[in-house]
């Protein structure tokens, strides 16, 4: 750490002492809450009496304010710093080549990767001591907080022999944050980033967030929205950029930003922006040198090219190849990297939009240079409560793949909805593509273990639910994802179940009676939204723009796949998106195996029925009833389930903060109301369809139609401001 960052240092140590971040959530899983077991507490100190860190460069500094923080928050006790390696009981840190080699000879550590740790028990001079190792500062970093995990659990540290590698390389989160501080579809406020005040101060949050990303392996950060500003490539921003990347790099996190296409008319006075063209591509070349002189680890650009409105190759009659390629190939000599957004839908294309980013990317499959990764959304429409896996990751074998999550939820209740994430990230990534057989799962794609070529570069993205509450997420449960998603991103094969536990266990107790109920309330949080929202493969019949609330019987907007009625397709015969071969034929983007599942109505899972079929009203399902009496059924259960979820909450109101209870329990109450409103709204809409009556098990609506079509949120958080 810079001298000039001491203050800082101080600052950091004077807040993280207070117990003010605690109890309003600031403090995220990092809390370090005093360890209530005395028995533990003693054995804790009995094996760890002195710590040595040898040269982590940076880093060491960030280690070192880490133990000392932690150690003292839990137990109350700071290490002494003896490096004569004969204390026995001490916690040595260090890269696998700066250790004492009477160390490193016995460690065994061939199977470590670049950003793995290991951290074992070893003997010296007969007596116990822990080592963490690395063959890089983050990955001893990693170690580090990896280990104070472990403490935090509670667990037995006495014979330790952990092995841990990142599965995936490029682990990063997409902020959408605008330079006037509006995070589109954000919902905790604004962002974080205060470019008015960079380069010169130094916001504690900015270190706090990089300490945040790295305890759970988080290595890159774009800091700028996809719908970019082409200013952000402008020297005044980049001293800023160039500040914030100065904060992150000795957590091991890297900086990238978004390009707009057309940056180099906007900024840089050209006449076009054609990648093909000699002036522009020495204008990218310039620029991308320019931004490496400031910043020499700058990670790369992340690019959203004809999409939505959205500059890119295809305006000057190139191809996503094209400027992909262009890029990249500006990019290489300086080791940096492009992210190629795959969501893509034209206004003039009149295939079901759920096809078109497969048609434009998968026929240019292996042609993209190496340091280009396609980011492919997890879905083929867009971020809904639930989408089978988006068809490109079966079918780009040659082309490395990185994964598009979306952390802040757009689609799933905002930053009031009580819904855990990684469940839905488990149900995609655990999805079979059958790309090279059955087994092929969507992690084997992202994780590279389906590449013929072992170098090829692997990444997973997060778009991040970031902001300036107190809490940072909004919603407290919001910090399950942010953390969830680093976890996945880490290791995209670990289960949801265990993700939840570690995160309750690091954020509020260790004691059963809360984790149980509470567990079992996230695990199934997002089967209930799926029901109260969008059940039996219903998508996108949200209200337009801001994405709030109910508006299936939206039909006014001037594309046609922007409104929710080109999605459901309800008519008097039934409803649904019929992607078979009498309809769009999309199923035939999936392997053969998943095709013929998908295109027959007797085999096509449930969950995806009204995905890939135009399905009768009174089709009937598995349970013997009809197709309307199910969407009802499905709708008042999601709303059962928050209730459910109430009762629960009411229960562990001894466990926990008092304004922690109060906070999430007003927002279930939201969640509730909200619930219900969907029920009511969608199934009296398409009750002018059905002409059925509401299954019995289903309460009837408060209101009228006219009602729920009356209600208007002009103000709804997280809209793009020209969007109004
Ligand atoms: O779902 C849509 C969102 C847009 C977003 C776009 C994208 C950043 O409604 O707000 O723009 O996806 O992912 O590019």
């Amino acid at each position: 750490m810079k001298p000039k960052n001491n203050f800082l240092l101080l600052v950091l140590v004077l807040f993280a002492f207070s117990g003010y971040g605690q109890k309003n959530g600031y403090d995220l899983w990092l809390s370090y809450k005093k360890i209530d077991n005395e028995t533990i507490v003693d054995q804790y100190k009995s094996q760890l009496k002195n710590v040595i860190i040898y040269d982590a460069g940076e880093t060491t500094a960030v280690i070192d304010f880490e133990l000392k923080t932690a150690l003292k928050k839990m137990m109350g006790v700071t290490l002494s710093k003896d490096n004569s390696l004969n204390t026995g009981n001490s916690l040595i840190i260090g890269k696998v080549n700066s250790l004492p080699n009477n160390i490193s000879k016995n460690l065994s550590l061939t199977n470590l990767s670049s950003d793995g740790f290991a951290i074992r028990t070893v003997r010296i001079n007969n007596q116990n001591n822990t080592v963490i190792t690395s063959p890089t500062n983050s990955g001893l970093l990693y170690g580090t907080f990896h280990f104070l995990n472990l403490l935090q659990q509670q667990e037995n540290i006495a014979q330790l022999d952990v092995l841990d590698n990142p599965k995936i390389d490029i682990r990063v989160l997409n902020h959408w944050d605008n330079l006037d501080r509006t995070v589109e579809r954000g919902y905790a406020g604004f962002s974080i980033w205060n470019w008015h005040t960079l380069p010169t101060y130094i916001d504690q949050r900015y270190i706090d967030y990089a300490r945040a990303n790295a305890s759970i392996g988080i290595n890159g950060t774009v800091l700028t929205n996809v719908n970019s500003n082409a200013l952000i490539l402008t020297p005044h921003y980049l001293e800023k950029v160039k500040a914030l990347a100065d904060v992150f790099r000795p957590y091991g996190i890297k900086v990238y930003l978004t390009a707009r296409f057309s940056a180099p008319i906007e900024i840089g006075g050209l006449e076009t922006a054609d990648p093909l063209d000699a002036k522009v591509i020495e204008w990218w070349k310039t620029k991308t040198a320019e931004i490496y002189s400031l910043i020499p680890d700058f990670g790369g650009f992340l690019v959203k090219a004809n999409s939505e409105g959205e500059p890119g190759p295809q305006n000057y009659g190139r191809t996503h190849l094209d400027g992909a390629n262009m890029m990249a190939s500006v990019l290489a000599p300086h080791k940096g990297i492009v992210m190629w957004r795959a969501f893509v839908y034209s206004e003039i294309d009149p295939t079901d939009r759920a096809k078109q980013a497969y048609s434009e990317f998968v026929p240019d499959d292996g042609q993209y240079l190496e340091n280009v990764l396609i980011q492919v959304k997890n879905g083929a429409i867009d971020f809904q409560p639930r989408e089978p896996f988006h068809p490109m990751f079966g079918a780009m074998p040659n082309t490395p793949l990185m994964m598009e999550f979306q952390i802040t939820k757009e689609y799933l209740g905002f930053a009031t909805h009580l819904v855990f994430l990684p469940k839905l990230f488990e149900e995609v990534l655990q999805s079979d593509t059958f790309q090279q057989g059955k087994g092929s799962t969507v992690a084997k794609v992202i994780n590279g273990s389906l590449h013929k070529n072992d170098d090829k570069l692997t990444g997973i993205a997060g778009v991040a639910n970031i902001g300036t509450d107190l809490n940072w997420t909004g919603h407290l449960f919001g910090q399950a994802d942010w953390y969830g998603f680093g976890r996945l991103a880490w290791n995209p094969n670990l289960e949801a179940e265990k993700i939840a536990d570690e995160w309750l266990r690091l954020t509020f107790t260790k004691d059963e009676e809360f984790i149980k109920p509470i567990k079992k309330i996230m695990l199934k949080s997002r089967e209930m939204v799926v029901n109260y929202m969008n059940p039996l493969g219903l998508h996108h019949i949200f209200d337009s723009g801001h994405h709030y609330g109910p508006g299936p019987w939206v039909s006014n907007l001037s594309r046609p796949e922007w409104n929710p009625v080109y999605y459901h397709k309800a008519d008097k015969f039934g409803v649904g998106f019929d992607r078979t071969k009498s309809g769009s034929n999309a199923v035939a983007q999936y392997a053969p195996e998943l095709a013929e599942k998908f295109r027959n109505i007797e085999t096509c899972p449930e969950e995806y029925l009204l995905w890939f079929h135009h399905v009768a009203w009174d089709y009937k399902l598995k349970n013997g009833r009809t197709l309307w009496d199910n969407l009802g059924i499905h709708y008042q259960k999601g709303v059962n389930q928050v209730s459910e979820m109430i009762e629960t909450w009411e229960k562990i109101k001894p466990y926990i903060d008092e304004n922690q209870y109060h906070e999430t329990a007003m927002r279930l109450q939201i969640q509730l109301k909200e619930a219900i409103w969907w029920k009511d709204a969608c199934m009296s809409y398409f009750q002018t369809f059905s002409k059925m009556d509401f299954p019995i098990e289903m309460e009837k609506p408060a209101h009228d139609l006219a009602y729920y079509k009356s209600l208007n949120f002009p103000f709804a958080p997280g809209i793009r401001p020209s969007w109004h």
